[in-house]
């Protein structure tokens, strides 16, 4: 049965439109508990999630939908295993990357821990020799520059997690990220640097995405003119791959490729060998609290029931917004400048997750999938798109992040934030009415343009610091939220068809921008127009 048909599916239409107009304001008026009732902790994070347009029976009706979804065996069915990247033929186990080493992670009979935890001996190993000057680059100098060469699920994490987590870092080291295939991300990047004591990291599960080899082969051009020899090259490259044969190809020794498996989407990469530049530059101690932070919020995913799962009651309150608000959009504003990277990592692990619009059947969905994820660290915000969050015409509903402890504590600068970042969910909420307003004698033409309707719902999420554990269990939080939505919509959250028709095209193109072949008929009229404009303009 198709999902928006099913009996829960319609008893929440029912109930929307019976609670669509009451307004938090009352709502908290009327029960004093109300905060009390809709708090959550686990695995490190506290989740207040009262001040979203629900009743008690709203989350009940949403947890029926949920367990219609048969959400119980679906999360079994991926930690145990099963390939549900049905397009793909692939098991989803990243959750088998941050499990403690020690404890088997059996699947179909093989326990998968000897192979992760012979691959994070490798990178440990490699880490503490980057790290400790051990390692020389081809002149006998140590590595002061590590050069990160990766794109997407490749890069989005470790950028994230590098910004994230940089006051736990070893600031002797300076780690760089390449994605674009733009030269002028690489250039940039390596501007200045002496190749001599330059490490590359070229970052790709498949060793074959044309922006990653095209960074890769112009930086082994840098190294090759700037150490004047072809051997210079084993000292300057490591792979994290799962190709091994492009890998020598390249040029690599397999002896300096760390691997992973299939069964690590590229997007939920980042606690692989993907991390390895996290490893370096964290540390193989803070690099292990990460997964322990993951983890803890693997196994609060898996082991607590859905009414008290941070995951699970954060997807479904998405699902609310998404499906019987009409809701297009949601935005996650971290209350902390570390995290300045996490919606833009989010929008990849959300949006490339959740973008499809065919069902588990192959049918065309008759209803809204995942919505636009957007953001930027508070308080810049607030000096920005925040207006029309309070007085727009769309409703957007807002994931607040925030810290109890600053991280660099200087003077009041975080009891400021926090102040922020708690006045804003208030103002959201409530907003401000007439009366508020003539009490403080504004004029009256002025009264319609202050006003403030409220009633905009968010999600408050807090951990008492921005450690490493809160990290991991912060993203895997959003994870797996994604994951749950995935199972409510009946898709297929772990392909990703909807990049490849872009990536052909350009292949197609890129012969005529470099001459190789001629212009034909075959585009269309504009594409044509602006294939002459830039022959004729480079
Ligand atoms: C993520 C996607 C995609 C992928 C990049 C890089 O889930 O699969 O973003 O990570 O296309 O791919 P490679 O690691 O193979 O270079």
């Amino acid at each position: 049965m198709k999902t928006n048909e099913k009996a829960e599916w319609l008893a929440l239409s029912q109930h929307f439109q019976q609670i669509k107009d009451l307004h938090l304001g009352s709502l908290f008026r009327e029960n004093p508990k109300r905060a009390n009732q809709m708090t959550l902790e686990g695995a490190g994070l506290y989740l207040d999630y009262a001040k979203n347009r629900i009743v008690p029976e709203t989350m009940s009706l949403l947890l029926d939908l949920a367990q219609s979804a048969e959400l119980t065996t679906e999360i079994e069915r991926m930690f145990s295993g099963e390939r549900i990247n049905r397009t793909e033929n692939r098991s989803v186990l990243h959750m088998a990357l941050r499990h403690p080493t020690a404890s088997p992670y059996i699947v179909n009979g093989v326990d998968l821990m000897p192979e992760v935890g012979g691959v994070l001996s490798r990178m440990e190993q490699l880490a503490v020799q980057i790290s400790t000057g051990q390692w020389l680059g081809y002149t006998g100098k140590p590595i002061k520059n590590i050069v990160n060469i990766g794109i997407g699920g490749s890069d989005l994490g470790p950028v994230m997690v590098y910004e994230a987590l940089k006051a736990y870092s070893n600031r002797d080291l300076t780690i760089h990220y390449v994605s674009n295939v733009d030269s002028s991300h690489l250039t940039e990047q390596i501007f200045g640097l002496n190749p001599a004591e330059t490490l590359f990291l070229i970052a790709s599960k498949t060793f074959t995405t044309q922006e990653t080899m095209a960074n890769a082969n112009s930086a082994k051009a840098w190294i090759l003119d700037g150490l004047c020899s072809e051997a210079a090259t084993s000292r300057h490259f490591i792979a994290i791959s799962t190709n091994a044969a492009k890998v020598v190809e390249f040029g690599i020794d397999p002896e300096y490729m760390l691997g992973f498996w299939d069964w690590v989407g590229g997007r939920y990469s980042l606690t692989s060998a993907i991390g390895f530049s996290l490893m370096i530059s964290l540390g193989v101690g803070n690099f292990h609290r990460l997964l322990a932070g993951f983890h803890a919020m693997d196994k609060h995913f898996r082991e607590t029931p859905h009414a008290e799962n941070m995951p699970v009651v954060l997807a479904l309150l998405g699902v609310w917004y998404n499906n019987f608000f009409g809701c297009q959009a949601q935005a996650v504003l971290p209350y902390n400048q570390y995290l300045s990277r996490f919606p833009a990592y989010l929008q990849q692990a959300d949006m490339e997750s959740n973008g499809k619009s065919v069902d588990r059947e192959g049918n065309p969905v008759s209803y809204q999938t995942g919505p636009v994820i957007w953001g930027e660290p508070g308080t810049n915000g607030q000096h920005a798109f925040f207006q029309l969050l309070h007085q727009g015409t769309k409703l957007v509903p807002c994931d607040f992040i925030g810290f109890a402890k600053p991280v660099n504590p200087l003077g009041d600068h975080h009891q400021k934030l926090m102040a922020n970042f708690l006045a804003q969910q208030e103002a959201l909420a409530f907003g401000k009415g007439v009366t508020e307003l003539r009490a403080e004698k504004i004029p009256e033409n002025l009264i319609p343009y202050r006003t403030f309707e409220g009633n905009r719902p968010s999600n408050c999420i807090l951990a008492e610091k921005l450690t490493p554990e809160s990290l991991g269990s912060l993203i895997a939080l959003y994870e797996h939220k994604i994951f749950v939505q995935g199972v409510i919509w009946n898709i297929f959250s772990f392909d990703q068809w909807g990049v490849e028709l872009g990536k052909q095209l350009a292949e197609k193109l890129l012969p005529v921008l470099i001459g190789e072949d001629k212009m034909e008929e075959k585009h269309d009229s504009s594409t044509l127009n602006l294939i002459n404009y830039l022959l004729r303009h480079q």
